[in-house]
């Protein structure tokens, strides 16, 4: 019987979230002593614990057919290997939020990217910042570095970087300003989807359909409430992504109850306006599973 191997990082800031995810989609592992390879239980897709910066190359030498990884390595390596047919992004995940970035000494007087034609810009992202630069007609020397890019500028031995940032934290502490930011990425669940066979086939697309579920529902919200009756219309454009609620009478009153699941991110500005429109009782709930 086939199986399918999905390859996730083995331990940093993409490790947690992606086991996480395979489990909300049923599924469960038998971990091996070596803590390399996991063995599916309950459905046959076994986990391989790699590091991130492996993942696209296994996809593309065929060692897994699914791979979870920051968009920012896998755009990297296609470009590396201009390989973009063979690797696809089926679905992005929703964390391991971060945008890559140029930045410069806070002292160097520019405020655009432009303005950095001709000077050496350190990385660890050498041909995503070349092909980005190159699409807005900006040549610069990029000075590949594997690690610690942010104190390239200090040493002397470049002018400024392109390196990935989340809170930003890491740049202020090397006096470094982010002067404009180049891509934006998250993890998502890649695939090598070109030359597998129809069982494989047949057996990602349980998995995708299972995966599509899981991120609805991580990205959906039930909400209840009571509202005056003549409100109802004014009600449903304040939900988040909700054409037809389900709307119930509350005996003895001229109130209604209205009941829909949220597609969209719920914020506390979306309650506020709600009950500015008279609605009261407004629970808001996770939903665990959902199937279209
Ligand atoms: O050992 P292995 O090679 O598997 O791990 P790694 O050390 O290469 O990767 P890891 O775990 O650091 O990052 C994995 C992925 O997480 C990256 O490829 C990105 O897709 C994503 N990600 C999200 C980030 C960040 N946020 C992030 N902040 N990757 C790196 N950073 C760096 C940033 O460059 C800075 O140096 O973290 C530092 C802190 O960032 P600030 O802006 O919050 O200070
Ligand atoms: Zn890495």
């Amino acid at each position: 019987m086939s199986r399918l191997r999905v390859a996730i990082q083995k331990s940093g800031r993409l490790s947690e979230k992606s086991l996480d995810i395979l489990k909300s989609c049923g599924l469960s592992f038998a971990r091996s002593k070596d803590k390399l390879f996991w063995y599916g239980r309950d459905f046959p897709v076994d986990v391989l614990l790699v590091r991130d910066d492996d993942i696209p190359r296994m996809l593309l030498d065929g060692v897994c057919e699914l791979g979870i990884v920051g968009e920012n390595i896998a755009s990297e390596v296609m470009l590396e290997r201009n390989s973009e047919s063979e690797l696809k992004r089926l679905r992005k995940l929703g964390f391991g939020h971060c945008r890559l970035s140029i930045a410069v000494p806070e002292e160097m007087e520019i405020t655009a990217i432009s303005q950095l034609a001709g000077t050496r810009i350190a990385t660890s992202y050498p041909a995503l910042t070349r092909h980005l630069l190159e699409k807005q007609g900006i040549e610069t020397h990029i000075v590949e570095l594997s690690g610690s890019v942010e104190i390239a500028p200090g040493l002397g031995t470049a002018d400024a970087i392109s390196d990935l940032v989340s809170t930003g934290t890491t740049l202020r502490a090397n006096h470094l300003r982010e002067l404009d930011e180049l891509y934006q990425s998250q993890a998502a669940l890649y695939g090598r989807v070109n030359d597998i066979s129809a069982e494989k086939k047949a057996l990602l697309d349980r998995l995708l359909s299972r995966l599509e579920g899981v991120m609805q529902a991580r990205e959906s919200k039930y909400v209840m409430l009571h509202a005056p009756r003549e409100a109802l219309e004014r009600i449903t454009e304040l939900l988040p992504g909700v054409e037809h609620p389900s709307i119930m009478p509350l005996e003895g009153s001229d109130r209604i109850a209205i009941h829909a699941v949220c597609g969209e991110a719920v914020f506390w500005e979306h309650l506020e306006a709600l009950k500015a429109e008279g609605a009261s009782a407004i629970l808001v709930l996770p939903v665990e599973k959902m199937l279209a």
